[in-house]
Formats: C-alpha cells, structure tokens, sequence
C-alpha cells in the first residue's frame, strides 16, 4: 500500500480492491487474465495489479487489447480506462472496439475529470461547470458512456459505484465472463477535484432490461447503477479466425 501514490480517499482504491477479488475468482477457474490501462491516475492501477500488464499510450487500450486478443483467444483480456482517455483521446477505439464486438472488458474509471492532469473537465463532466480549463462554466454537454457503448454495439453494458465494493466485484467478474465486448462505467470520486462520494445517498440499483432501447432509458440517469444489458453475438476474433484459416 505504501507504494501507491493515489490520493488518500480516491475511489480508485475500491476499483483495484474489487478487480483484485473478481479477477482472483476468474483464475481460480483456471483462466489465465493480462490486463492494460491507459494514461491517467486511473493507468497506474495495472502496476498494483500482481497481474500481467501493459501500460499504454493515452487512449489506446482496446486497440492494444484486440492484437493481444487475437494472438492468443484463450486470456481473458481487460483494460482500465479513463473518461477522458476513453471518451476524449481514446473515443473512436472504444467505440470501434464495440461495433466490433471485439471479446475484451472495458473498465471505465469515471471521475468527471482530467485527474492526473488536475481537473479540467472531460467529455463526461456536466455543462457549466467551472474548471482550470473552463473559469466561465463548460460549454459542452456531455457524454453518456453506457448510451454510447449501448449505441455503438457493446454486448455486455453495466454501471458501478464506486462505493459498492461486492456489487463492482460481481459486475466485474460477469464482465469478465461474458464473451464479447463487455463495458463497465465505475463512478469514481476524485477526491481532489471532483468528490461526489456523497452520490451514494442517491444511487439506485436497476434490472437488466430486454432491449437496447430500455437499457438506453434506464441508463440515461447516471445515478442508474446495474447490468443495463447483456446478449449473446459472435465475436471479432472468432469471425477472424474463422475467416482465415
Ligand atoms: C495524447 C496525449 N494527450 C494529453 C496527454 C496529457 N494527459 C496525461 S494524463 C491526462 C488526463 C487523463 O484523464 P483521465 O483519462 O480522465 O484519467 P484520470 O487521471 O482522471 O484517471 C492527460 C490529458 C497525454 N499524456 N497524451
Ligand atoms: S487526483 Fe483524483 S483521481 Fe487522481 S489519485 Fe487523486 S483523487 Fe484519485
Ligand atoms: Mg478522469
């Protein structure tokens, strides 16, 4: 613990704790996990992982976990993101590495904020909000992640808080599981430029829903925490391979 330089009270420790039981579960199954992360406070949690891990350029997890994937269909692959990594630099992987139905899991660390950098608003922080980056409120509105996600392909969708340690667990073991494309949006507080551990009197659990356009409802409320939705379509790997050989 002492080697970890994140800031007392974020919530990525409850990430790193939660993957830490969902991946040991996975492997006691007898399944072999390497992981990757993108830049950011959220990057360094594959150095704290006992876990083999690669540590990317800004953006580019689901490429470099595609190639990983194709090489070698049998690891479960996951990669820890960031909502600017993921939804700023990185936005067009994350939505081709869904329309793909590519078979790895996308682990949205969600803090509304640029943390490494010191806080300037991201594609997911709220119009109008006031920044280093935007003294006179932000001017754009933001991005939905599971909606996108949703829209663009993802076959597996589901959104955590970080507070909830056991429910994250179970979400990410199931989204390591389930073979495709599979997407988690962690609310995560920054304690240092946006703490909203507060959120937890608020959030609310909900049910998977039939359709995409129901989990596209449930999940416009970012309070909305769940598996919103989760179907069964071949893979891009196995429609490579298949293809090829
Ligand atoms: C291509 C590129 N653009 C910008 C940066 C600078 N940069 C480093 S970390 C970071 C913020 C990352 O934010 P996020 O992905 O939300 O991760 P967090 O720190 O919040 O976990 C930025 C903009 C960079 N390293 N590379
Ligand atoms: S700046 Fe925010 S996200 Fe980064 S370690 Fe500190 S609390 Fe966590
Ligand atoms: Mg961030």
């Amino acid at each position: 613990m002492d080697r970890i330089s994140w800031c007392p009270g974020c919530g990525n420790f409850a990430i790193l704790r939660a993957f830490e039981k969902a991946s040991q579960r996975v492997m006691e199954e007898g399944y072999d996990i390497a992981v990757s992360s993108g830049i950011g406070c959220h990057g360094k949690i594959s150095d704290y992982l006992n876990l083999p891990s690669f540590h990317v350029t800004h953006g580019r997890v689901p490429p470099f976990l595609t190639g990983l994937k194709l090489a070698n269909p049998k690891l479960i692959v996951v990669g820890f993101s960031g909502d600017g990594d993921g939804l700023n630099e990185g936005a067009e992987h994350l939505v081709h590495a869904a329309r793909r139905n590519t078979d790895i899991t996308i682990i949205l660390h969600n803090n509304g904020v640029f943390g490494l950098t010191t806080g300037q608003v991201t594609a997911t922080s709220p119009k109008g909000r006031k920044s280093k980056s935007t003294p006179y409120g932000n001017p754009e509105y933001p991005i939905n992640a599971c909606q996108l996600m949703l829209a663009s392909g993802a076959t597996f969708v589901a959104r955590v808080f970080a507070r909830e340690q056991k429910k994250m667990a179970e979400v990410f073991y199931r989204a390591m599981k389930h073979r495709g494309f599979s997407f988690v949006e962690v609310l995560q507080p920054c304690v240092s430029f946006n703490n909203f551990w507060d959120l937890r009197k608020e959030v609310f659990w909900v049910e998977k829903a039939e359709s995409v356009y129901e989990a596209m409802r449930m999940c416009e409320d970012i309070r909305a925490c769940g598996v919103f939705y989760a179907e069964e379509k071949e893979t891009y790997e196995d429609a490579v391979w298949k293809s090829t050989f």
